[in-house]
């Protein structure tokens, strides 16, 4: 256990020291008066007198929160977002909110208003600090974080930077908010004494008890139809390995719902679509993997006899208000590791495996027919279909590009891609997500392309300006691509979902839904130095997409393909019942 000695002007510098210390690459940073002491600590490290993590300004906090939340996803590593006080706190919570409920640690921080009116060095100086402290700062976001506390005095400082991190990344992990006062980051430590590297470590997810292991796998072993529903399975990409055996060896097959991972490459034998409807009766043992949401019971029905088996860190989803699916064995723990314990443990009829193998098999074949000959016909003409747009991107994809959806993109359409590379929105469906994400992931490995595809509405969401001056500030050629139906159709879709006959539905543009006088979106990205085209017609798309991948590929310049695409009510309609 080593102990390093800095010579400090400021707590705040000692405070980015530990967090560089502690592998904190970024601080994702939007200022205020707050900030002054974090400010010049950083300017000092900027001219090599100090250290701290790299300070990346993002002019909008929802656009910070993500790009923390994609860069986890590359690396595994959580990163600090610092905001101005309780003002940029609030403008962040939508980010936190997507984060908490998909388990992303991040150390969330925020200044706090300076609590003196005079006297101390960082005391109140401007009219804002009044009127902008409240009562109870972390209130706003207490019930996303795993923990919040207010830095209260410098002595504390290496206890509390451990336990922020140590809790954020203890399973399941989450974000974890520090308030930072101005008069705490304006002490003057002079010698700053600190362990390196950190005798703190955080809590892994663990693995049931051999007894439920075995009950679980006598359950599967026994079925007719077993079926595995995941969700976020594969946020870790070496977990992929484990389910691809399971589900392999004993001829599961996985329904990926809502997948926010690559969960099983969709050629995997045993990959049975993306909907759990179809299955869902049939199925007599089910095993969720991290599925927060496995089916929706007004749309699906499990059988009357239908056995559950409910498996991830957290399975019960204890965190959320209400969630009652059936669960007549519940696993607890680390979700590949219970995958492989399943897989250790299991037997089952060599005829029951032949039966379900010959049945997907056949399910596959007719899949492959029938996207074959829907590709064919929306290869031409405009407003385009999601299907072939999807087809396309999958077709102008390297094996390990990366890609970000907060759309409606039907990811079964981008060919088969491996674990790790393709990500989804949260289940809390805060949007405004994907740009910030997209930025993240790129920053993480440059080495990789990057493509984030986005609705119309959710690139507006993204805030496109400050995500595109983030792009261009540090050089992150995203490809991105937005599927512009121009409205809200998800919205337009639930509206008729509860009035089929309605008001709403004869007009075809319903009121808070259409997005027109729909903006030329491909020019945003103009005004930050990018490539931006207009697409009208299916025809046309891979010739934009080489476009688009020329600029991100050679010019290194960020891309933007505002794709017209087509929306239907019926088919919404039918999507909605699916
Ligand atoms: C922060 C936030 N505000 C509002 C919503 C409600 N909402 C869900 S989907 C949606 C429309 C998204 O529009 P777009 O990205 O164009 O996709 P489309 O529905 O047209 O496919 C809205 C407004 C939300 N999920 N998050
Ligand atoms: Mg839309």
């Amino acid at each position: 256990m080593g102990k390093q000695k800095i010579k400090a002007d400021t707590a705040a510098e000692a405070y980015l020291t530990l967090l560089a210390d502690r592998g904190v690459d970024y601080l994702f940073g939007n200022a205020g008066t707050d900030f002054a002491s974090v400010i010049e600590a950083l300017s000092k490290a900027q001219l090599g007198e100090a250290k701290a993590p790299t300070p990346v300004t993002v002019p909008h906090e929802n656009v910070a929160v993500a790009m923390a939340h994609g860069y986890f996803l590359a690396t595994g590593r959580p990163q600090a977002v610092m905001l101005h006080v309780t003002v940029g706190t609030a403008n962040g919570v939508c980010g936190i909110m997507n984060a908490a409920r998909e388990r992303i640690p991040m150390l969330f921080t925020a200044g706090r208003t300076p609590l003196t009116e005079e006297g101390l060095p960082g005391a109140r100086s401007i009219y804002i600090h009044w009127a902008q402290e409240l009562f109870d700062q972390a209130g706003m976001v207490r019930e996303l974080v795993k923990w919040d506390y207010e830095l209260r005095n410098l002595e504390q400082l290496e206890t509390v930077v451990d336990r922020a991190l140590t809790i954020a990344m203890s399973e399941p992990r989450g974000p974890v908010y520090l308030t930072l006062p101005r008069e705490i980051l304006a002490e003057k430590p002079g010698d700053f004494i600190f362990e390196s590297p950190s005798s703190r470590n955080p809590t892994l997810a663990g693995i049931p008890n051999p007894n439920a292991i075995d009950q679980a796998a006598d359950m599967l072993s026994k079925a007719k139809n077993p079926l595995i529903i995941s969700s976020s399975y594969g946020q870790n990409s070496k977990d992929v390995a484990v389910l691809e055996k399971l589900a392999d060896q004993f001829a599961i097959p996985v329904v990926c719902y809502r997948p926010r991972y690559v969960n099983l490459p969709t050629d995997h034998s045993m990959h049975a679509g993306f909907e759990p409807g179809p299955k869902l009766g049939n199925a007599d043992v089910i095993l969720t993997l991290e599925a927060d949401t496995p089916w929706i019971p007004s749309l699906h029905k499990i059988g009357p006899d239908t056995k559950v088996i409910q498996a991830g860190v957290d399975p019960l989803f204890a965190n959320y208000p209400i969630r009652g699916f059936r669960s007549d064995l519940t696993l607890s723990g680390d979700s590949a590791a219970i995958v492989k314990a399943l897989s250790d443990a299991m037997s089952a009829d060599k005829d029951r495996i032949a039966t379900t193998r010959k049945v997907v098999a056949e399910e596959k074949l007719l899949l492959q027919d029938t996207q074959k000959a829907l590709l064919e016909r929306q290869s031409v003409g405009g407003p385009m279909e999601y299907p072939w747009v999807a087809h396309c991107i999958g077709q102008a994809m390297n094996a390990d590009d990366a890609l970000v959806s907060e759309s409606q993109l039907p990811v079964g359409f981008l060919g088969s891609r491996a674990p790790g590379t393709v990500f989804g929105t949260s289940p809390a469906g805060g949007l405004g997500w994907g740009n910030g994400a997209a930025l993240g992931l790129q920053l993480a490995d440059r080495s990789r392309r990057v493509f984030n595809v986005a609705g119309d509405g959710s690139y507006m969401f993204g805030n496109p300006t400050p995500a595109h001056f983030v792009g261009a500030a540090l050089e992150l050629p995203i490809c991105t691509i937005i599927l512009n139906n121009r409205m809200w159709g998800s919205v337009r879709k639930s509206t008729l979902g509860l009035h089929p006959e309605g008001a709403a539905s004869r007009l075809n543009r319903s009121p808070l839904t259409a997005l027109e006088p729909n903006p030329e979106f491909e020019k945003i990205v103009e005004a930050n130095g990018g490539y931006g085209e207009r697409v009208d017609n299916a025809e046309d798309l891979p010739g934009a997409l080489e476009r688009a991948l020329k600029a991100v590929d050679v010019e290194k310049r960020q891309a933007v393909l505002n794709v017209q695409t087509s929306y239907d009510d019926a088919q919404a309609l039918a999507d909605a019942r699916r």
